[in-house]
């Protein structure tokens, strides 16, 4: 029996398995680039974290319909159940859909007649967090934004994800302003590929609660002794910082130093479609390649808990 546990780092794009994409390439008249799955995956190896994002970005051509992404998300929560996911906090590009001429609405009322029945369906609670692609400009993603409005009930938060070096979380500010003005929580990739500085700017300057990645935090002591005193949540992803060459080899990962130095981290898959494991493959995974023990692993899952955005009572009964 897998370990009850939350995902709070989980890009639904990036939960497209090779199999889905041609059915749904088939349903939508989308001529994909590869013969066969098989030929596909053999394009799942990656240089750093824009080669992956180019073909991610590619690969959705054939999301088109609400049913589209009602099967994506349906797919995903029914694979997450299997890995002990109880409650799972979803990312979503609308940006990179609505660029392809798919309507925000689409998108998210789609990924929503998933979500609404995932409790019953699969016993895992959802939530929704709208990531902006920082590589757009800051217009554009206030643009979306205002394009959110009429769904903004369906959306716990947003986040900000894609290329991120060159593209500093100050760029956002306003827009961050904006959505904590509308109730929305607060998140971003941060010290993925960029530097320890971009993650006490996503602190500092966006407000974050939670640091996505925050894998470069260990290039600076003081920002790791504050990160701890603040104890803000990092949302690690250990196979995505192997399969985008982040680190060599997951026997190189920090994450026993960084439990080891109080970090309040959790473990996510990102996009496991792409990166080779579900949330529990990963905890699999460090456990094997770090000696991560069952009580270090029980940590990890009390803290995606702790960090989740749900409210109190709902993250204790979990624990
Ligand atoms: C992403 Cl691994 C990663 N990093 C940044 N942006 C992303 N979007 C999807 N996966
Ligand atoms: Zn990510």
């Amino acid at each position: 029996m897998p370990i009850p546990k939350a995902e709070l780092h989980l890009h639904i794009e990036g939960t497209l398995e090779p199999e889905l994409a041609f059915a749904l390439a088939a349903r939508n008249h989308v001529e994909l680039p590869y013969a066969d799955t098989e030929e596909l995956r053999k394009a799942y190896l990656f240089e750093d974290l824009q080669s992956f994002l180019d073909l991610y970005y590619s690969l959705m051509a054939v999301l088109r319909t609400e049913a589209d992404f009602e099967e994506l998300a349906d797919a995903y929560l029914t694979r997450a159940a299997a890995q002990g996911v109880r409650h799972a906090e979803i990312f979503f590009d609308p940006q990179a859909h609505i660029a392809r001429g798919v309507p925000i609405g689409t998108v998210i009322e789609g990924l929503s007649r998933a979500l609404e029945r995932s409790e019953e369906r699969h016993g895992v609670s959802t939530r929704l967090i709208m990531c902006f692609l920082r590589d757009q400009s800051a217009e554009s993603a206030m643009e979306t934004l205002e394009a959110a409005r009429p769904h903004l009930h369906r959306i716990i938060g947003v986040g900000l994800d894609s290329a991120e070096v060159g593209h500093p979380p100050a760029k956002f500010k306003e827009v961050y302003e904006a959505a904590a003005a509308l109730g929305l929580r607060l998140v971003a990739h941060a010290g993925e590929e960029g530097p320890p500085a971009y993650i006490t700017e996503a602190l500092d300057v966006l407000r974050v609660e939670r640091v996505d990645h925050g894998l470069r935090c260990m290039e600076d002591p003081a920002l790791v002794e504050r990160l701890v005193r603040e104890r803000v949540p990092l949302t690690l992803c250990p196979l995505s910082n192997v399969r985008l060459r982040a680190i060599d080899m997951l026997e190189d990962h920090p994450l026993a130093r960084m439990l080891d130095a109080g970090l309040m981290c959790t473990v996510n898959s990102d996009d496991p479609a792409y990166f080779g494991g579900y949330v529990d493959d990963t905890f699999h995974a460090v456990h094997e390649a770090l000696g991560i023990g069952q009580e270090q692993l029980r940590t990890l899952a009390r803290n995606s808990f702790e960090a989740a955005f749900l409210d109190r009572d709902a993250a204790d009964e979990e624990l």
